[in-house]
């Protein structure tokens, strides 16, 4: 039985704008929060002890951080190396640059020969000695079209078409990582990727048709007695036999994660079986106070009831009010950002309520919002500024649903957003 732990984007490096700078180490207090957070997942791999740590990918923000950064990681991932504790370490779409060359954040320690540290920047198979036993780990790195792919091969297919072809390039290199198995030899799958199945909270309608996911038939096989993902942030089990698992991200690396709780994995692997325990961590809290005070007749008050009642103390807050013009004289800064004060870091966000401004459509309810594209139907049908561009609109959201490449077909509203108001461009970004 071989023990491990399994945690996953880290990005370690992002979210400066929810800290501060530490006068005492001069380092952001939201890069001392991640380091912490690193560093209890990293104690918990030697209180344990476990046999294998597994990092499902996204070390930094983006493929180049800053070396401030990058040691602050090497410091934490250091420790294993000392307690001689393999460790996996995969490339995750972060680690990339955008051409999909490298991952050379990570692939310094395979450069430097860091013993003990395997870095996963390729589709292959690693056997790794470990004090419980042999393990096997397959790495799946972060896939994008010109790791698989040619530049002929792509000529003239649709988005859709290529994903296609990439998933058919998948199947057979996975399938002869797959033949090589030992079997009596605990394997596992580490993998940086999108399956078909996950679920993302409230971001869940933007990944549709956008990228390249993995169904997980491919992953949920019995040949892997453990699959390890990496890339969505949010904790889930996607499958029981074998566990397919999303450790989800250690930190909340911004307010679309507010609500969810962080921690890491730890498995305990065996050849044809698994068990898995999710182990939160303590990090800090990030509150949204959101509050209409446009329709109240002494605002200030209401405010400074609603912030009174919320626990803010060391949370990262944004207060997100509505108001309307005429009351912006009655609003007292100063004492918002007195009240404010007891928190980590706070940002204020008045909206303007305007008579202009439209509230929500009633058309918009639970029944027409199920799929997206009644949801813009609905929507469209309400905007008379926008009837020259509604059939357009509706067919061109089709095609980015569908997957489908509609740069050659016969929608072409980029011509016409030109013509449009700052506002309404706003309307068609957020679509
Ligand atoms: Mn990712």
């Amino acid at each position: 039985m071989v023990k491990l732990l399994h945690l996953s984007d880290i990005h370690m490096g992002s979210g400066f704008t929810h800290g501060y700078t530490n006068p005492a180490t001069g380092f952001n207090t939201r890069l001392e929060d991640f380091i912490a957070t690193l560093s209890r997942c990293i104690d918990r791999a030697l209180s344990e002890p476990v046999d294998l740590v597994l990092f499902g990918g996204d070390a930094f923000p983006d493929a180049t951080p800053p070396p401030m950064v990058q040691q602050a990681f090497a410091q934490q991932f250091q420790r294993l190396v000392e307690a001689n504790i393999p460790t996996v370490l995969l490339v995750g779409n972060h680690d990339q640059h955008s051409q999909g060359m490298g991952g050379a954040s990570l692939c310094i320690y395979r450069t430097l020969g860091v013993p003990s540290i395997i870095v996963g920047d390729s589709l292959t198979t690693h056997r790794i000695d470990t004090q419980a036993g042999p393990v096997q780990v397959i790495t799946l790195p972060w896939l994008n079209h010109s790791t698989l792919l040619t530049r002929p091969e792509t000529e003239g297919l649709s988005l859709g078409d290529v994903n296609e072809l990439m998933l058919d390039r998948l199947r057979i290199a996975l399938e002869g990582e797959v033949r090589q198995l030992v079997p009596e030899t605990p394997s596992i799958l580490l993998a940086h990727l999108m399956t078909d199945t996950a679920r993302y909270g409230a971001e869940k309608f933007l990944a549709v048709g956008k990228g390249f996911t993995v169904p997980m038939a491919l992953l949920a096989r019995p040949c892997f007695d453990y699959v390890a993902l990496g890339h969505v942030h949010k904790h889930q089990i996607l499958c029981q036999q074998p566990p397919v698992v999303y450790p989800g991200s250690i930190e909340r690396v911004d307010f679309s994660e507010e609500k969810e709780p962080k921690g890491f994995v730890l498995a305990e692997v065996e050849a044809d079986s698994a068990t898995v325990e999710f182990c939160p961590l303590p990090v800090r809290p990030f509150k949204t106070i959101s509050i209409d005070v446009s329709t109240h007749e002494n605002p200030q008050v209401r405010l400074e009831k609603a912030l009174l009642k919320e626990q803010i103390v060391d949370a990262v807050v944004r207060l997100i009010y509505k108001t309307t013009p005429g009351q912006l004289d009655q609003i007292d800064h100063a004492a918002l950002h007195q009240l404010l004060a007891p928190s980590h870091s706070y940002t204020i966000h008045p909206e303007l309520v305007s008579k202009l401004s439209r509230s929500r459509l009633p058309e918009l309810n639970a029944e027409n919002t199920r799929d997206p594209i009644s949801a813009l139907q609905a929507y469209l049908a309400n905007r008379d500024d926008l009837v020259e561009l509604r059939d357009g609109m509706v067919v061109a959201a089709q095609a980015l649903l569908s997957g489908e490449d509609n740069s050659h077909g016969a929608v072409d509203i980029t011509a016409d957003v030109d013509n449009l108001g700052e506002e309404q461009n706003q309307q068609l970004r957020l679509l």
